[in-house]
């Protein structure tokens, strides 16, 4: 077979899955064959929407860092696979969040754009994820808004966008179509839902100004499934608040709150063993559970999604499979022994159909 087309072998492996788990056993012979004859005709294949959606849904399933699979067969999955210039996807990723965001009852969902081929290069979406923060980098560790956006944000600036140079400003999506330069285009206030955080004891918390989105929609991640590559596929659920509160307002090289958090608190921070980082980390993320859901934003938390994690497995065992698991992921930066998931070890695989990291 000629270079850069689809191994043959990997398109036939995932149809026999495809073809087992649904119960379309009698139609899997025919679709082999075709699909091999395509592949040797074109160097690459098309998947019919159901392989697609099937194949969507197990490379969640296969996510072995992801703690929220339990309900990895809801996902919904948009076919755009039509669609490959930079202003069709932004207004496709615009889309993709109002079904997600639901409201704030939110929803799982992958858009998949046109794959990479033999003939043409994939469209790129320069984005972690659809929503993030700019980041504006300052003498001395002394930046405004989210470190983590600063290459997006510098990217973005480039191209001609200007930030407003706020803590939280969203950043503009940065998508270059199919044979296109890359663009900007800023993402309409309606498809960006926020909640402002607050703290159910602490009235003085508000007044510390923080925020965070409501859904996250990673977009670097290449969807694979059966040798063919989808680039541009953001996919999302919802947050665990530990994601928020233990990570991306408290890490050092992030927003680093926790020294702010604690003062609040009245706590001594001069002194390691009050554990001040750890109470004050313990309240800022009871300031986000307790916003979200005041604000009817769908959130979970560690305990209730480790809990979820473990039937997962046992459901995945019952169902005859391993379910791999990568344990520096799924145990929670928060409390992690008082978490189940904490107490044993798993099994890990790089199963495919997945969503893989692309050089950035
Ligand atoms: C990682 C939770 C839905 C795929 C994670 C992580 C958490 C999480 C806590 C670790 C993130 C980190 O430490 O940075 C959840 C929850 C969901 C959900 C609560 C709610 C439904 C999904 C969906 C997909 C997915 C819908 C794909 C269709 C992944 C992948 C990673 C991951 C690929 C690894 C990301 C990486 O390597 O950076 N998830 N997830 N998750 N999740 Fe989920
Ligand atoms: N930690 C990242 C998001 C990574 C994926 N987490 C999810 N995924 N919950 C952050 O922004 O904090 N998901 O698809 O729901």
């Amino acid at each position: 077979s000629r270079s850069g087309s689809v191994d043959e072998d990997e398109a036939v492996r995932f149809l026999e899955e495809f073809h087992a788990e649904s119960g379309a056993a009698a139609r899997a012979p025919a679709r082999q064959r075709a699909v091999r004859e395509e592949i040797r005709r074109t160097g690459t294949y098309r998947h019919t929407p159901e392989e697609l959606e099937y194949g969507a849904r197990v490379a969640w399933r296969n996510s072995s860092r992801c703690i929220g699979r339990l309900y990895w067969r809801s996902l919904r999955v948009r076919d755009r696979r039509g669609v490959s210039s930079g202003a069709e996807i932004a207004a496709e990723c615009v889309e993709h969040l109002r079904e997600a965001t639901n409201g704030g009852r939110v929803r799982p969902v992958v858009t998949v754009f046109a794959p990479d081929g033999p003939e043409a290069r994939a469209p790129v979406i320069h984005n972690d994820q659809l929503i993030r923060y700019a980041g504006y980098p300052g003498h001395l560790g002394a930046g405004t808004g989210d470190p983590a956006g600063e290459p997006l944000t510098r990217l973005a600036t480039r191209l001609g966008w200007r930030g407003r140079g706020g803590a939280f400003d969203v950043l503009p999506l940065v998508v270059e179509g199919r044979g296109e330069p890359a663009r900007w285009f800023d993402l309409p206030a309606d498809a960006v839902l926020e909640v402002p955080l607050g703290h159910p004891e602490l009235a003085a918390f508000a007044g510390l100004g923080l925020r965070w989105y409501a859904v996250p929609a990673v977009s670097n991640m290449t969807l694979e499934i059966g040798g063919l590559r989808y680039p541009a596929a953001p996919f999302n659920g919802w947050y665990m608040g530990t994601e928020i509160g233990a990570r991306n307002l408290a890490d050092t090289d992030r927003y680093d709150l926790l020294p702010a958090v604690a003062d609040l608190l009245g706590l001594d921070t001069r002194d390691e063993a009050t554990l001040w980082r750890d109470r004050a980390m313990v309240e800022l993320n009871v300031a986000v559970l307790h916003s979200f859901r005041k604000a009817g934003v769908t959130i979970t938390d560690h305990h209730t999604e480790a809990r979820r994690f473990l039937s997962h497995l046992a459901r995945e065992e019952r169902a005859g499979r391993v379910c791999p698991a990568d344990w520096s992921w799924i145990v929670p930066p928060l409390s992690a022994s008082a978490t189940p998931v904490f107490h044993r070890l798993y099994q890990d695989a790089d199963l495919r159909p997945n969503y893989v990291h692309r050089a950035p």
